[in-house]
């Protein structure tokens, strides 16, 4: 009988259970009027009446220690199951998780960065906050130019020296500082102008520049990198037309129109019915910029051209606001082309 009580005892401390169900099955194991304690109990009488005193002590703690471990255990599974109700039910299917978009700016500056890599352009990118030297006086800007008015722009903490740089020429002068020709990048960035925020401006905005400096660079060069870019990013069959214009940097300057995208040019509201829609401005270096960045002009020439992302954009996907390129509405971005 004593090796009985060894044996179940091991069993009772040793027994785990996972479902209520084992639980129960223990219980009847144990202590259900058939059970094994209740069974010992009767052997009583076969032992000898000296002897049961401390037998029934020892039946007694068997009983008591095999319901502890059933309250035990009962207790874990209940505190378990409370805690799985929060718990993650791993056979249920994922959430769905919405897959990002690119921004639109993203996407056009990504095209644009495309087009001029496949005719050996580099991309070079620089600081946003700049000296004087380099977002104005390299570039040819006069003394009294307005761009350089605090109306225009963002200066630093009023140091008359130090502001946001206002089109990313300014990467383009540290390039030529550093680099001798051939000197063939454009230059992809944000820049910073203090305007009065509408549907058409915003103070912060992104330009690709782009600059080509070698020996016998022509304005023919300039154009036809141009007009390959315009029916790379708009269509075969797409025109151009150079119009005079005037940058302080470029000598001389056009202004690039291309045929309107949206009506062939028979005149449409895009175009404002005059069949062009305007692009980039661009024009050949002017030896002053060379020479303030230590080029030769009397070997290299070189042409460069700007244009807004912004601008582009919003004639590419006909959006009719500049701020929604700021505000991050969902509904809006969900419009372009997906992240993965
Ligand atoms: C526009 C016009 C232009 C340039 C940018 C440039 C840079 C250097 C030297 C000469 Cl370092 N020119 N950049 C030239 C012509 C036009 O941008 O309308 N941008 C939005």
């Amino acid at each position: 009988m004593k090796e009985k009580v060894q044996a179940y005892i091991k069993e009772i401390d040793g027994f785990i259970a996972t479902t209520p169900e084992d639980l129960d099955e223990f219980r009847i194991k144990f202590l259900s009027k058939k059970g094994l304690i209740p069974a010992l109990f009767a052997e009583m009488r076969n032992v000898a009446p000296e002897n049961r005193k401390e037998f029934g002590a020892i039946l007694n703690n068997l009983k008591n220690r095999a319901q502890q471990k059933i309250n035990d255990l009962k207790e874990t599974l209940e505190s378990s199951k409370d805690s799985r109700k929060d718990d993650v039910d791993l056979s249920l299917p994922a959430n769905f998780m919405e897959p990002g978009s690119r921004h639109p700016l993203s996407v056009v500056r990504n095209e644009i960065i495309d087009i001029f890599s496949r005719i050996g352009f580099s991309v070079s990118e620089g600081p946003e906050i700049e000296d004087d030297w380099h977002n104005f006086s390299a570039l040819n800007f006069p003394e009294e130019h307005p761009a350089r008015d605090m109306q225009d722009t963002f200066f630093i903490e009023k140091n008359p020296d130090i502001a946001l740089r206002t089109h990313t020429s300014s990467v383009q002068v540290r390039v030529m500082e550093k680099e001798q020709p051939p000197i063939r990048s454009i230059f992809p960035g944000r820049v910073f102008r203090n305007e009065a925020i509408s549907a058409r401006a915003h103070c912060i905005f992104h330009q690709v520049e782009g600059l080509y400096i070698d020996e016998n660079v022509s304005f023919a060069d300039l154009k036809q990198t141009l007009y390959y870019f315009a029916t790379e990013l708009f269509g075969k069959g797409t025109k151009t037309r150079f119009r005079p214009s005037y940058f302080p940097f470029t000598e001389p300057s056009a202004e690039m129109d291309i045929s309107c995208f949206i009506c062939g040019g028979k005149g449409c509201k895009i175009c404002k019915y005059t069949g062009w829609v305007e692009i980039l401005g661009c024009g050949m270096v002017d030896p002053n910029v060379l020479e303030n960045n230590n080029i030769d002009s009397n070997k290299y020439t070189g042409f460069a051209f700007g244009m807004g992302i912004e601008r582009i954009t919003m004639l590419k996907y006909q959006i009719n606001d500049i701020r929604l390129f700021f505000e991050n509405d969902l509904r809006f971005l969900k419009q372009f082309e997906s992240a993965v």
